[in-house]
């Protein structure tokens, strides 16, 4: 079954350190009831057979809401709860190496910092790409310096394939990274964090509708 990259505004990350305290069933039911359409899994500090678990229970709840999974890192992880799809980095294994454990049906994704791995994305195979960081963000470590609104306006301008905006994005700067052209956006610490998860998509997802396009 060919498995798609939805057209959606939002693109939500999941991090058990920043979701004050709640379980990752709590966080990804109340994203998943606020529509949020693409759902990953991401959590780095956690044993395999755990990871195993939790993948397991998000495919089960994606399903239900008709949502996307995608699993971070692990393609394995990935294929043993029939993810829809895995996402890497510019340190993990080459797309040409990925694609060939996943197969073709399914949604492989590049985090990109500049122009040149947006093009080696695509020339690779990607299916989607992460742009960014576009702020400074706290959630990734090691990630390279903001990349800036430029990076993003690149992005709408040339990439053949869907883009997601990532990286320091909040309620209150949404709107500048939508008017640099990106439709869909991620924000982790902003809705993981939020007092209430619902509220906050709705307020996102109302302000990027509103932005200037
Ligand atoms: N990837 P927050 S930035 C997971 O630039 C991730 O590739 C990034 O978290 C990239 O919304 C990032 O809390 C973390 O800033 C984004």
């Amino acid at each position: 079954m060919q498995r798609t990259f939805p057209t959606t505004d939002i693109y939500a990350i999941t991090d058990n350190n920043l979701s004050l305290g709640r379980s990752l069933e709590h966080v990804v039911s109340a994203l998943l009831r606020a529509g949020v359409r693409i759902v990953q899994y991401r959590e780095k500090d956690k044993d395999a057979g755990i990871m195993l678990e939790e993948c397991r229970l998000l495919r089960r709840l994606t399903q239900e809401a008709g949502a996307c999974f995608i699993v971070n890192d692990h393609v394995d992880i990935a294929l043993l709860v029939d993810a829809d799809g895995v996402h890497v980095g510019q340190e993990d294994l080459p797309v040409a190496a990925v694609r060939s454990l996943v197969g073709a049906e399914r949604i492989i994704g590049v985090s990109t910092h500049g122009p040149n791995q947006l093009a080696q994305a695509i020339a690779q195979g990607a299916n989607y790409v992460g742009v960014g960081p576009v702020f400074a963000t706290n959630t990734k470590k090691n990630v390279c310096a903001p990349v800036g609104l430029d990076y993003v306006r690149h992005a709408a301008k040339h990439s053949s394939i869907p883009f997601v905006a990532i990286g320091g994005i909040k309620e209150h700067n949404v709107a500048s990274v939508v008017a640099a052209g990106a439709t869909c956006c991620c924000l982790v610490s902003e809705l993981v964090g939020a007092d209430t998860i619902e509220e906050k998509v709705a307020h996102v997802r109302a302000t990027m509708a509103q932005a200037d396009k």
